[in-house]
């Protein structure tokens, strides 16, 4: 079995629920924040037979995009002390990051 810990933005969020769910795979939702844009995504824990992931990843690879977000450039980022002098930055996210991890045991008490 596995777990398909998966990132993704609040945009796609709705679309990927629902085809999942029609799909008959089960999920849980997580309200989570990106650290580098510091804004909110969505992370999805969906378990699955190892035989499943491909079609868990197809529907995830469907369902979101990528989508750019524009920065103020020319300063760290990080630095909330900073004045943003320069040009903006765009930044790519997404469509989904999916880490895909092994499970040990899967119990229902
Ligand atoms: P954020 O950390 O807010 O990152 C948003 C986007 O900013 C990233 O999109 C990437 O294109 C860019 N980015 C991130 N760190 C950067 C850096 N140090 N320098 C330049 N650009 C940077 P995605 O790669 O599609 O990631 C979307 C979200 O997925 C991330 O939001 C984060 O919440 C999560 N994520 C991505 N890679 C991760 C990882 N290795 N471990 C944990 N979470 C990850």
């Amino acid at each position: 079995m596995k777990l398909l810990l998966t990132i993704v933005q609040d945009a796609d969020v709705g679309r990927l629920q629902s085809a999942l769910s029609e799909a008959g795979f089960q999920l849980t939702k997580l309200a989570s924040t990106g650290g580098f844009l510091r804004e909110g995504n969505t992370t999805l824990l969906v378990g699955v037979e190892d035989e499943e992931v491909e079609e868990v990843t197809g529907i995830i690879h469907d369902t979101c995009r990528e989508r750019t977000r524009v920065i103020p450039g020319g300063s760290p980022f990080h630095a909330p002390e900073a004045t943003f002098a320069g040009p903006p930055v765009e930044v790519p996210v997404g469509g989904a990051i999916v880490f895909v991890l092994n499970v040990e045991s899967f119990q229902r008490l």
